[in-house]
Parts: structure tokens; C-alpha cells; sequence
């Protein structure tokens, strides 16, 4: 049984669940497409440009697990590079395919497009080895299944990118044919003497302390068991915070949530309850400078156990050898209840009363408005700015999602990771709120939105500037040029188009676009939103304060 390089791999990205790829096409990726279409396990979705194309993997891959992308040489992979430093960073399997130059062209002395201008093609994977976790560069057909494979194992293992270069001439070269995929999909076994020792130890620092609070970090997503979490924090009666990058990634109606955790600027209650707490249990948390406000949200290690993806750390030892979901499942098995945190009742978020529909439109009536809009079947994808605060503050019911991207904070990010995820999961609603700065780096990719049907509900917030640059440290480099955003649409549509833009500066006027977006099933609905400059949610203010505050540090003198 044979096939070819080009059909393994399509064959391997079906095996593991994917229904679709997303590539940009260039001479030296051709042969690979028309492999990929020639097998057709998954559909073949275009991307505007390569970094578009890598925030839609991205995006697809948080809602879906995993994800691949198809690029071109060079002048596709490095622009692509951004998003696989987001997929790095947030953990996410992308699984970057690179066609590269003729095998015949490596070594020879021939100068080729699309390269540096030197002979050494090497150049590329080298970079890539930096924001991977496997770089599999393919030089003969016989061993191209054995590095397939070796490159999406290690994704999907350890929830990172991996790299995968295939010539152009090796694309429908003949290669083994894949057998089962079990091999690629399954968890190694725990190491049952470490997890006992883990599983011991935890049980000393819980015995020995009364309020024990859960605080869920965003790298849970990665984990895979976000759906468990509910079920140890019954067994243990604790309360239960998340972290803002983690928001959503607990039920906010299970009697245990208290809100979000986010230093001076948590929910109301949840920082004294954290704070307060004897005992923190914290499941896949990031602390960078943007969760602990600039270094002032830091817990005390004695009272923290840290459990990430492939270990715990507690009571000063380290523990590794077993995944969290192994960790998690047997500590729910037998956790002792720990209620003392849950007699802290949850303090009732700060309400928004709704505004008159002919008044100017507020950042607040804004969020209240698309608050109302979140269901148990919607995601919310928040950009980096404002909307970061305005998804945080938001009340969600139980099932409703919320994607950010605290870590890399790319800009620009949300419109193709959107994209992504409305093709992951089509039967839920997407709700997308971006700044007007941010949508200017990735806009185009609205135009596949429109080509691909998808009813993606977009809050264009037109607030006229980098207004969290202009909060952290304002200068004439954060005001930017308007653009006719709900008008980009009719640009978009030509003459086949489905897409909706419109534009409100009142609330009655919001009111009314969101209902002309909930009838649009056929294609993406643009909301401009226009807020004065000055308005914004006041955590951000606060918030900025202090991360520039920790930005602008003076290097310490020796
Ligand atoms: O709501 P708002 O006004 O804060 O959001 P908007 O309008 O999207 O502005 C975002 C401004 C911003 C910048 C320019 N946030 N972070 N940055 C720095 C930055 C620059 N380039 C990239 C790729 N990512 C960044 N985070």
C-alpha cells in the first residue's frame, strides 16, 4: 500500500480531527494543495495572507483542538511567524507545512526567488525551531511519514506548534500509507509512583489548610478538561476563581464562582477572597506582568499549588511525569472537602442601567448591550484593548465561551482567530469585539468571513485611537487615520456578498443593528461603534496605570 507525501499528511489531518486547513498558495506549495485536495479529508480554506491565515489556525485550533496551515516559501512561513509565536505562546497545536525549494536545489550553488538571495535554504526551519516544539524538515519520501507523524505527536502532546517542510518535488512523491492513528492521539501512560507522591503531598497541603480557593488559568484550555473543573470543585466545596485570560473557563452560574482574579482590578470580592485565602490551588496559570498588574498580584508560594500541564509544584517540591487531566481526575477522586473559602458569598457585579435609546452611545451601554447578546452557545472573542475589560466584566451564562489572547497580545489577532474558531464550531454563535486599531492590521480577513458565509456578529469599537496605548502612555503615534469601517463591507461583498456593516451612535440605534445581525445567517455582520475617545471601561484605566508604571521601572544600579 502506497501513497504520497502530500496525502499522508492530508490522511494524518483528518485521523486527528480536523475538517478543514487553512493555506495561501505559492509555487512551492502547489503540488501540496492539489495533494491535499486530491485526498480531501479536510476542506481547504484561503486565507487573505499568511499571518491572517495563521490567527484563523490558531483560532480554529483553541476551538477545535488542533490545526494546520499550509504556506509557501519564506515570503509565506516568515510573515506567518507571528502567529505561530501566538500559537507558542497560548498553547495552541498549529501545525505549520511549509513547501520549500526542489530537493535537487539544496546544496547545489542555484540561486532561487523567494530566498534570501544566498544558496544555504536552511535558513527557515532554523527560525522556526525557536516557536515550535518540532521541526521536521523533509528530504526523501521514505522518511516523510515517520516525521509527519513525529511532528504532530509532539503538537498535539505537548499543545504547541510544530513545523513540517516539504520540497515541492517530494509533494506527490510515493510514500507508506498511514495506518491507525492511535499512536498520535494517545496520552503517555502517568507515571503512577510520581502521581501518587503528587497526590499525597497535595493532600498534606489541603489537610492543613481551610480556605482553599481554585484560581483557573488560561493554559487550562490546553489541558482539555475546562468540562471537569466543575466537578472537583464539588468534591472539594471550595470557591473557585478564574484568572482574566481564563475568563469563561468555569460556569459563572455554578454556586461555587466568585469572578475573576486580576489583582486591584478583579471582580468585586475576589481579591480579598484570593488574597485572603490560606490555601491557593491554581490550575494552568500564566502570572506575566498583565495578570499580576504590573508585579503587584503575586501569591505567596507557601500557600500555592501550582499544578501546570505536565507537573505540580507544591510544598517546595516539584512533581512531573503525569498530564494535569491525569492529576485532576484522581485528585476529584479524592480530594478532601475543603469549604471553609465557599462561606465567602459572591459579591453581585456592578450593574449597567440601560440608557435611553436616543442617547450617545457609551462604552458601557455598548457592553451591556452585547452582554445581553451571550447565550450558553456563543464565544466571544476579545481583542487586545478595551475589549479585553469589557469581555472580563462581562456576566456569562454557563456554556458561553470567551477567547483572548493575553499572553502574545498580538493586535490584530481577533478578526482571523474568529474566523477560525465560526469554522471549528458552527453551530454556536460568534461574537467578535475588536478596536479600531487592532482591526486595521487584519481587516481583509472580513472578506472570507463573506466568501465562507459565516454569521460572525462584529462590535467594530470606534473609539478613534490606541486608546490602551493612550491610557498607558499616550503620544501622537496612538492616533490613527479614520476609516469608513461598517462601509469596508460593501467593498467586501462585490457583487455576491452576504455581509452586513452598519453603523450606531446611539443606543437605540445599537439595539436595532443587533437585531438586523441576528437575522443575517448568511454572512458577517459589522457594527461600528462610535464611542468617544475618552470613553473606556475604568479597569483599564486603572490597570494601565500600573502595568506602565512597571514598564517604566529605572534599571536597577549595581
Ligand atoms: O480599545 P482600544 O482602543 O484600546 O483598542 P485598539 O483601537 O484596537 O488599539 C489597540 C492599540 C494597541 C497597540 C498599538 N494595543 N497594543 N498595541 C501594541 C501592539 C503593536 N503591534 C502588535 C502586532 N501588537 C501590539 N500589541
Amino acid at each position: 500500500m502506497t501513497t504520497t507525501v502530500g496525502q499522508y499528511l492530508s490522511a494524518r489531518l483528518g485521523q486527528i480531527g480536523l475538517k478543514h486547513h487553512f493555506a495561501v498558495a505559492g509555487d512551492f506549495n502547489l503540488i501540496l494543495l492539489d495533494e491535499l485536495l486530491a485526498e480531501g479529508s479536510t476542506k481547504q480554506i484561503y486565507s487573505c495572507n499568511e499571518l491572517n491565515c495563521g490567527y484563523s489556525a490558531e483560532g480554529y485550533g483553541r476551538a477545535n483542538g488542533a490545526a494546520a496551515m499550509i504556506v509557501t516559501f519564506s515570503v509565506g512561513a516568515l510573515s506567518a511567524m507571528n502567529a505561530i509565536g501566538s500559537a507558542y505562546a497560548e498553547n495552541v497545536p498549529v501545525i505549520l507545512i511549509s513547501g520549500a525549494p526542489n530537493t535537487n536545489d539544496h546544496g547545489s550553488g542555484h540561486l532561487l526567488h523567494h530566498t534570501l538571495g544566498n544558496t544555504n535554504y536552511g535558513y527557515q526551519a532554523e527560525m522556526m525551531r525557536h516557536i515550535t516544539c518540532a521541526t521536521e524538515v523533509i528530504f526523501s519520501a521514505e522518511n516523510a511519514p515517520h516525521q509527519i507523524d513525529n511532528a504532530i505527536r509532539a503538537a498535539l502532546r505537548e499543545r504547541k506548534p510544530a513545523y513540517i517542510e516539504i520540497p515541492c518535488n517530494l509533494a506527490n512523491a510515493a510514500c507508506a500509507a498511514p495506518g491507525p492513528v492511535s499512536s498520535l492521539l494517545s496520552e503517555p501512560a502517568a507515571d503512577q509512583a510520581s502521581l501518587e507522591a503528587a497526590l499525597e503531598e497535595t493532600g498534606r497541603f489541603l489537610y492543613a489548610r481551610d480556605k482553599v480557593v481554585l484560581l483557573v488559568g488560561s493554559r487550562m484550555r490546553a489541558s482539555g478538561i475546562i468540562d471537569l473543573l466543575p466537578a472537583l470543585a464539588d468534591r472539594m466545596g471550595c470557591a473557585v476563581t478564574v484568572m482574566a485570560a481564563a475568563k469563561g473557563f468555569f460556569p459563572e452560574d455554578h454556586p461555587a464562582y466568585r469572578g475573576v482574579y486580576w489583582g486591584e482590578v478583579s471582580s468585586p470580592g475576589a481579591q480579598d477572597l484570593i488574597e485572603g485565602a490560606d490555601g491557593v490551588l491554581c490550575l494552568g496559570p500564566i502570572f506575566n506582568d498583565y495578570a499580576t498588574v504590573g508585579w503587584r498580584a503575586t501569591l505567596n508560594p507557601e500557600n500555592t499549588l501550582l499544578a501546570d500541564l505536565q507537573g505540580i509544584t507544591v510544598n517546595g517540591r516539584v512533581f512531573e511525569g503525569f498530564s494535569i487531566r491525569q492529576y485532576v481526575e484522581a485528585l476529584t477522586a479524592r480530594a478532601p472537602r475543603r469549604a471553609g473559602s465557599a462561606e465567602t458569598p459572591r459579591q453581585p457585579q456592578p450593574t449597567i442601567p440601560t440608557a435611553a435609546r436616543d442617547a450617545r452611545l457609551t462604552n458601557d451601554e455598548m457592553a451591556r448591550q452585547i452582554n445581553a447578546l451571550i447565550d450558553s452557545n456563543t464565544t466571544l472573542t476579545a481583542e487586545t484593548g478595551d475589549s479585553w475589560f469589557n469581555a472580563v466584566r462581562m456576566t456569562l451564562p454557563g456554556g458561553a465561551k470567551v477567547e483572548s489572547e493575553m499572553q502574545w497580545g498580538s493586535i490584530g489577532w481577533s478578526v482571523p482567530a474568529a474566523l477560525g474558531g465560526a469554522l471549528a464550531a458552527p453551530d454556536r454563535r460568534h461574537v467578535l469585539m475588536v478596536g479600531d486599531g487592532s482591526f486595521q492590521l487584519t481587516a481583509q480577513e472580513v472578506a472570507q468571513m463573506v466568501r465562507y458565509e459565516l454569521p460572525i456578529i462584529i462590535f467594530l469599537v470606534n473609539n478613534h485611537g490606541y486608546v490602551i496605548e493612550i491610557k498607558i502612555h499616550d503620544g501622537p503615534y496612538n492616533y490613527i487615520k479614520n476609516w469608513d469601517y461598517a462601509g469596508l463591507i460593501t467593498a467586501f461583498n462585490a457583487k455576491d456578498g452576504h455581509g452586513l456593516g452598519l453603523r450606531a451612535t446611539t443606543a437605540g440605534e445599537l439595539a436595532g443593528a443587533i437585531e438586523q445581525a441576528k437575522a443575517n445567517t448568511n454572512g458577517p455582520t459589522l457594527i461600528e461603534c462610535d464611542l468617544d475617545r475618552s470613553d473606556c471601561t475604568e479597569t483599564l484605566v486603572k490597570w494601565g496605570t500600573k502595568v506602565a508604571a512597571a514598564n517604566g521601572r529605572p534599571p536597577k544600579v549595581n
